[in-house]
Parts: structure tokens; sequence; C-alpha cells
């Protein structure tokens, strides 16, 4: 097949799995097209089937913002003309299902068919897509898309929730490439984040208000009380200043290490003892799986699609949003069992089995030919 996939290029989950999910697909021997306006940051080495389109926005004086979806469109237009695609799959529907619509509607006036695949990945429902400024629009496109899958089951819950929809919705859950994420022996490396044998806590995300990372810094603080023990705050945005801010206040600036942005994420986790994940909000919590898969328990909030992920008491603890203390109650039971911590440290590993790449990739392909037939039956 020929695929196209239009996503954020960031460092953002839905980004991060679309680009994972191309690598995967060209690896079965299909033609992957991405199409963003930049590199997708996971998309390192050199593939032989994966191309990559740069949308390029068109500056103008008279546009205070550059109108990003027309030039996206314009190149989804030209790149499925010229490069014959069979499907396309669009990863978060603001604004890309909105996009492959038009796109979609341009193509027929010219003779060409093209199916449209929308992934929900979270915000685009919950937190942005239900806004007033984007929700008609997000529900019109999504009922437009030939085929919407979801990312959780919970996600999926709260779209018909949320909006009327009427094209069917499946779940394929984010997956793991276990050939990448696997515990590797980094002790050298553990050695100079933690060299009087310190526990080493971490949390990776984009450091946005509904990741609330302050409830990270304060179950650290609580734990960092009672056990030896280093923080690791992977990413970076908007609220990292504050953290840096409480971190002095609190002196905790030698126990906290803010690293960034980081591409060898599974190098760091090989690393860390436990995973904390206090959000708000979360479709799936792709960065938890990530922890599991190297063996990283995970201590997070009880919401949205975590405790698909997130088993308690086996896989790590549930908590509810905002309770710090229980969160650090359960941090310091862990930590001071090795037992205990060892159990949940192989159940974890376990646990992400069910979300192996290797078997969740045939689900794509299979829905893919199941809406490119449902498609042309339609023509
Ligand atoms: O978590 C973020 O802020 C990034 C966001 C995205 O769309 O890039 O992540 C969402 O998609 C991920 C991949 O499907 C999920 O694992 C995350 O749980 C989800 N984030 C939220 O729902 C907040």
């Amino acid at each position: 097949m020929k695929i196209g996939i239009v996503c954020y290029p960031t460092f953002g989950g839905s980004g991060v799995v679309a680009t994972e999910l191309g690598i995967g697909l060209a690896g079965l021997g299909h033609e992957v097209h991405f199409i963003t306006y930049k590199r997708p940051v996971r998309l390192t080495s050199f593939y032989p089937n994966i191309f990559f389109h740069e949308v390029a926005s068109l500056e103008y004086p008279l546009f205070e913002y550059a109108p990003y979806e027309s030039s996206l469109a314009s190149k989804l237009v030209d790149v499925v003309r010229f490069e014959k695609l069979d499907i396309l799959h669009v990863h978060y529907a603001i604004p890309h299902a909105a996009v492959a619509y038009m796109a979609k509607q341009i193509l027929k006036e010219q003779g060409i068919t093209l199916p449209v695949i929308t992934t929900l990945h979270g915000t685009d429902i919950t937190l942005v897509g239900a806004d007033k400024s984007f929700s008609p629009v997000v529900e019109f496109s999504i009922n437009q898309s030939d085929g919407v899958t979801a990312v959780s089951n919970h996600l999926k819950e709260e779209t018909l929730e949320n909006f009327s929809i009427t094209t069917p919705i499946k779940v394929i859950p984010n997956f793991i490439d276990f050939t990448r994420f696997k515990k590797t022996n980094k002790d050298h490396f553990r050695k100079a984040i933690a060299p009087d044998g310190e526990k080493i806590l971490i949390h990776i995300s984009n450091f946005r208000k509904v990741k609330r990372v302050e409830d990270v810094l304060k179950v650290f603080k609580s734990v960092h009380e009672k056990i030896p023990s280093k923080l690791l705050l992977i990413g970076d945005g908007p609220e990292r200043t504050h953290l840096e801010e409480l971190c002095r206040a609190w002196h905790l600036c030698d126990e906290v290490r803010f690293l960034g942005k980081q591409e060898a994420v599974d190098e760091l986790l090989a690393i860390s003892d436990i995973f904390l994940l206090p959000s708000e909000n979360e479709s799936f919590g792709l960065a938890a799986l990530e922890a599991m898969a190297c063996e990283v328990p995970v201590i997070s909030s009880n919401t949205g699609g975590i405790p698909e992920v997130n088993i308690h008491g086996e896989t790590g603890y549930l908590c509810e949003i905002g309770d710090v203390d229980t969160m650090a109650a359960y941090c310091i039971e862990l930590l001071s069992d090795d037992e205990k911590l060892k159990t949940f440290r192989k159940n974890a590993f376990a646990h992400a089995h069910n979300f192996d790449i290797t078997a969740l990739l045939p689900e794509y392909v299979n829905y893919y030919e199941e809406i490119i037939d449902l498609v042309n039956q339609k023509v």
C-alpha cells in the first residue's frame, strides 16, 4: 500500500505514535509518505520506502497568521496525485481531519478518490476539541472521515459523549516497539546521576498544565524527605520556569535534573525506578507505556485511559488526581521494598506486551484495507 501520514512532527504523543506507525508499516514493505511542516523528531534514520514531504507556510504581510491549513491541503492534493497514495491517515483531529476533508473534495473534482482515516489522540477531543472555537469543525470532520480510530476505550466513550458522531470508532491502542524500548545496562550513567546509590524517579512530558508537573515535584519532595533520591524531568514546555522556581524555593536544585527534550528516552528510563504521571487528563499515556516496557512501574492519576495501561497494585498505583500524599506514600512503599519493586517491574514489563507493535500493526493494516474497500464500494 502507499500510505500518507499527516501528524504533528514534534515530541507530542500523537506525533510519536504516527511516526512509529509509519516506520513499522515501512518495515512491513508499505510505502509511507509523511506530510508535515518539519521532519518528525522520531524519524531519525534513513528508510528506503519512507518519504518526507515538507509543507511550507507562505508568509505574506497581510497574514498575521500564515494559513497553514491551505498550504497543507494543497500539499496533500499534490502528493496524493503525484505519488498515487491509496489512503491518507491523519493523526490528531485539529486541523488535520478538516484539512483532509478539503483535500478529498478537491481530489474528487479531479476524479480521484481518497480514503481518509482520522486517529483521535486525546486533547483533540477533550481539552481543545471540545472548545466551542473548534467543536463544530471537529465533529463535522470526524463524521466526514471514512474511518476513525481512538487510542483507548475511554477516548472513544468521551468522543461519543461530547460529539454527535455517526462514523463508527475503532479502538486501536497505542503500541510499543520492544526492539527500541527495553531495559539496557546503563550503570555508568546511573552512577553519574545518582553517585551514592540514590533511587531515581522520572517524569516525561511537554510540561503543559494538563500534566500537573507541579504534583511531580510535590511527590518527589515528600519522597526525598524519607528516601535518598533524585528526580529526572524530561521535556520542556510552559510550566518549566515555574517548576525551576519551585525547585529553588524548596532547595531541591541538586536533586532535580531538568534534562529538556531528549530523543534517547529509553536510556533514561533504563536507569529509573519509578515513573510519575499525575496528569489531569490523559487519553492513554504513551509515556507510561514506554516506561513499563523498560521495566519501570508507574505511579499515576486515575484518569482517562490511564487505567487501561497502568494496573493498580500490579504495574504501579493509580491515585486520585492531585492526591500527592498518596502518590508519595506509594512511591515510598515501593522504593523501600526491593522485592516488591522487582515484582512490579516484572509486571509492568509483562503488561506492556499487550501493546506490542507487532500485534497492533496488523490491526492498522487490516483497517486500512477495510476502509479502502468500503470507499471503493461507494464509488
Ligand atoms: O500528552 C500530550 O499533551 C500530547 C498529546 C498529543 O496529542 O500529542 O498526547 C495525547 O496523545 C498520546 C498518543 O496517543 C496519548 O498517549 C496521550 O495520553 C494524549 N494526551 C492527553 O490526552 C493529554
